[in-house]
């Protein structure tokens, strides 16, 4: 029988670069930044890192709309900067995978740019979705799609000859078109940068978008009501095409060439037997799924999204992954009420997360028990959705507020500037990694030893799960036939706990009970 492979119950660490940790003084996060700081991601014990785009872009997106694919934006250091992070992470046994666009480029992107200056019906804009529009004069959109950050999924350009004409499809922000996967360059730019990165010694990819790309042939309208900003729903022609999955196809057989090396998708797919078509055994190696991300802390719910998500994988025999938060999505302290409560919640989940068998994803910050910051000004909001949806959705800079390192103020030795790209709150000071390494009980130390135990204990090896009786407001369930179990108490009364020695609780037992709020592994 062949081993697991590494990334199979892999501990994957979200490093957000704009927001890490700035070397340069321009108060933005950068490449070397992170290499500075690998000691805390070794002492905290994550196994690989995954970092959010740092390829060039103008960053509407903050890198999710890319200009060169095969090249590093100076703002993270440029090349020289991540074959640095490579190297020096790589020495201290950390893996490197890297977030790759393949849904749409920028719109600066030489292709675009080409697609413009060449005009309608020529090869270059067939690398694109550019279509006449509706109306007499061609006025009215092609269709009805709208953009995942609000307004039209479609632009109108200005064509050589000076005269408003085709209109060009975005699912996100105008200044990210998507890319025609039925255009054979499309795929063929794709596999030289799988390659490119593969050869520079990146262990693997998260893909975004990845039930994105293929487009259906008409692109008929979406049901009326199926399409809000910032949601996605199974019956939207936008996503979740079937063609997707020969792209998928092809990926893995570059990746393939490479041993060792992971895909991890982004599959925004609720229905379990269309998102585990993801994960054939010659697709996708992981697919996110994010229900965990999506819940309160209601332990029927927890309960329903764990035995939902195993099930999924289990349809082809892959590999579970768990995240509670990310970049996009809000931070599980505030989710969960915010205040001494939410962190509290945050972390008994942290520890049901870690008990489950696969894959997790922490997202940088999480790991301190930030919350989100929901009263940045107006006038710093960034994310392309607080314009796009005409200042009614505020997006998602909240969860994007650079880290704590050290120090009594802000910027916390995030930055030698006080000009950080986003402000950070002045009551973040009893959240700075410093502190918190230097106090056994805080958020730091206690994601520590859980992933330590996680590592270490034998208990947590294996794929199987079983669910014990519990009260309602309780979710309690054992690892390999009984050796771990994990409880958690979402109710409000002290929960009496099942037989067996306490390795590590997220709030200190009453009277041998565990406290609401709180969870406990025994063994
Ligand atoms: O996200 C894709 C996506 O669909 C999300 O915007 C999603 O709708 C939302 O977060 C649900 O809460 C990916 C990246 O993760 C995101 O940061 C990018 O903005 C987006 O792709 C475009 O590249």
């Amino acid at each position: 029988m062949s081993p697991e492979p590494w990334w199979s119950s892999a501990v994957f660490y979200q490093v957000y670069p704009r927001s890490f940790a700035d070397s340069n003084g321009d108060g933005v996060g950068d490449l070397d930044g992170v290499t500075a700081r690998l000691d805390h991601l070794q002492y905290l014990g994550v196994d690989a890192i995954w970092l959010n785009p740092v390829t060039v872009s103008p960053m509407a997106d903050h890198g999710y709309d890319v200009a060169d694919p095969r090249d590093i934006d100076p703002v993270f250091g440029g090349m020289a900067a991540i074959e640095r992070l490579i190297a020096a992470a790589h020495r201290r046994g950390i893996k490197i995978t890297m977030d790759v666009v393949p849904n749409h480029t920028s719109s600066q992107h030489p292709w675009f740019q080409a697609a413009l200056a060449a005009g309608p019906g020529t090869d270059a804009r067939a690398r694109y979705f550019f279509r006449d529009g509706r109306g007499a004069a061609g006025e009215l959109p092609p269709n009805n799609w709208t953009s995942v950050f609000g307004g039209p999924a479609w632009t109108r350009v200005v064509e050589p000859d000076g005269k408003p004409g085709q209109w060009y499809l975005h699912l996100f922000d105008a200044e990210q078109p998507d890319l025609n996967w039925e255009h054979p360059d499309v795929f063929d730019d794709f596999e030289k940068t799988l390659r490119f990165w593969l050869e520079r010694g990146v262990d693997g990819f998260r893909i975004d978008v990845a039930h994105g790309m293929a487009k259906p042939a008409d692109l008929p309208d979406a049901p009326e009501g199926e399409i809000k900003v910032l949601h996605h729903s199974d019956n939207d022609p936008r996503f979740n095409h079937p063609s997707v999955h020969e792209i998928h196809r092809g990926i893995r057989a570059v990746v393939d060439g490479y041993p060792g090396a992971v895909t991890v998708g982004e599959v925004w797919v609720t229905d379990n037997a269309r998102w585990a078509e993801y994960l054939r055994p010659d697709e996708l190696h992981l697919g996110f799924n994010f229900r965990l991300a999506q819940i309160d802390f209601d332990a029927g719910e927890i309960h329903d999204a764990i035995v939902n998500s195993l099930a999924a994988t289990a349809i082809e025999n892959a590999t579970p992954t768990w995240t509670l938060s990310n970049h996009d999505v809000g931070r599980e302290v505030t989710r969960y009420g915010d205040g001494p409560t939410g962190l509290r919640r945050a972390r008994a989940m942290a520890m049901v997360m870690l008990a489950l068998p696969g894959a997790v994803f922490i997202y940088n910050g999480e790991e301190l028990g930030l919350p989100d910051v929901l009263d940045l000004p107006d006038e710093v909001l960034q994310d392309p959705t607080w314009e796009r949806s005409g200042h009614t959705e505020r997006g998602r800079d909240k969860c994007r507020v650079p880290i704590p390192w050290s120090g009594d103020a802000p910027p916390f030795g995030f930055s030698s500037s006080a000009d950080t790209w986003l402000p950070m709150p002045a009551d973040w000071a009893a959240l700075t990694v410093d502190k918190q390494r230097a106090d056994p009980d805080s958020t730091l130390s206690f994601f520590r030893r859980a992933l330590q135990l996680r590592r270490e204990r034998t208990e947590f090896e294996g794929g199987e799960l079983e669910w014990l009786a519990a009260p309602r407001d309780a979710v309690i369930f054992e690892r390999n036939g009984g050796s771990l179990v994990c409880a958690l108490n979402a109710g409000v009364r002290p929960l009496v706990l099942p037989p067996g020695e306490p390795i590590l609780v997220s709030a200190p037992l009453v009277d041998g009970m565990l406290p609401p709020d709180a969870a406990a592994w025994l063994v």
